[in-house]
């Protein structure tokens, strides 16, 4: 892979359930040491849930937070947002994993670009639904109760959450589910200049957005899935001020 300034990733979902895309991703991580990249942004949705930063000992969790360790190890910055699955990711796994936490969206200039960084859920705004429950796990009230629950309390408690909301999923319509048009317009609108990367959506592309101030560019990230035909995994790279796809 050719020398990047940053690169870009999300969506990972890693659960002991897909164990070829956690090698996958692992194999790709290994490919970013040996200063491939200045930067490393994971994006959310790193795993498919993660019930607390105690949950630092299981087996899966350990594997890649030393893998990225071994990142930060090499004089790589590696930064993290998260994403609706894995938001209780805090400053434990922050540390262990030699990484900084990212607010959502963040803007960060590469250069002489600027690149408006987003899990991409909170633009999903026609999600009435999801938006209610959005809101109400991210206060800071909420999450201290639940992390006051014992570690195998929250993983059951997530393991319901996550069925009601496949089912939920497969009774809404695919629109719903993408952002919402005037919702990027704003984001992007507060940010002059600013090519936004998000993921989430699992539509990996490039969309050009016209605004008043021009046009401007929103980058998909793809999701995972090594058992996927074709398999899905990579990311977006920054070089020489370019967006490019990685496989
Ligand atoms: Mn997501």
């Amino acid at each position: 892979m050719p020398r990047s300034d940053a690169v870009f990733a999300s969506d990972v979902h890693l659960s002991p359930d897909h164990p070829a895309t956690t090698e996958a991703f692992l194999r790709f991580v290994d490919t970013l040491v040996d200063g491939r990249t200045d930067r490393f942004f994971v994006l959310g949705d790193l795993f498919e849930y993660w019930a607390g930063d105690d949950d630092l000992d299981d087996p899966l969790a350990a594997r890649v937070v030393r893998r990225l360790r071994s990142l930060a190890d090499g004089g790589i910055d590696v930064a993290f947002m998260a994403g609706n699955r894995d938001f209780l990711i805090g400053p434990a796994f922050a540390a262990a994993a030699g990484l900084r936490l990212l607010p959502d969206p963040c803007l960060v200039r590469i250069g002489a670009v600027d690149l408006l960084l987003s899990h991409g859920d909170a633009l999903c705004v026609d999600d009435v639904d999801y938006q209610r429950f959005r809101s109400m796990v991210r206060r800071p009230e909420w999450q201290r109760d639940f992390l006051d629950k014992p570690l195998a309390e929250r993983r059951d408690t997530i393991a319901g959450v996550r069925r009601h909301s496949e089912a939920a999923k497969r009774g809404k319509v695919a629109a719903i589910m993408d952002v919402n048009q005037a919702a990027v317009a704003t984001l992007l609108a507060d940010h002059p200049e600013a090519v936004l990367i998000h993921g989430h959506t699992h539509r990996p592309t490039r969309h050009a957005v016209e605004l008043d101030g021009g046009r401007r560019e929103r980058w998909v990230l793809t999701d995972w899935d090594a058992e996927a035909t074709p398999p899905r995994s990579g990311g977006l790279a920054l070089r020489d001020g370019r967006i490019v796809e990685l496989a």
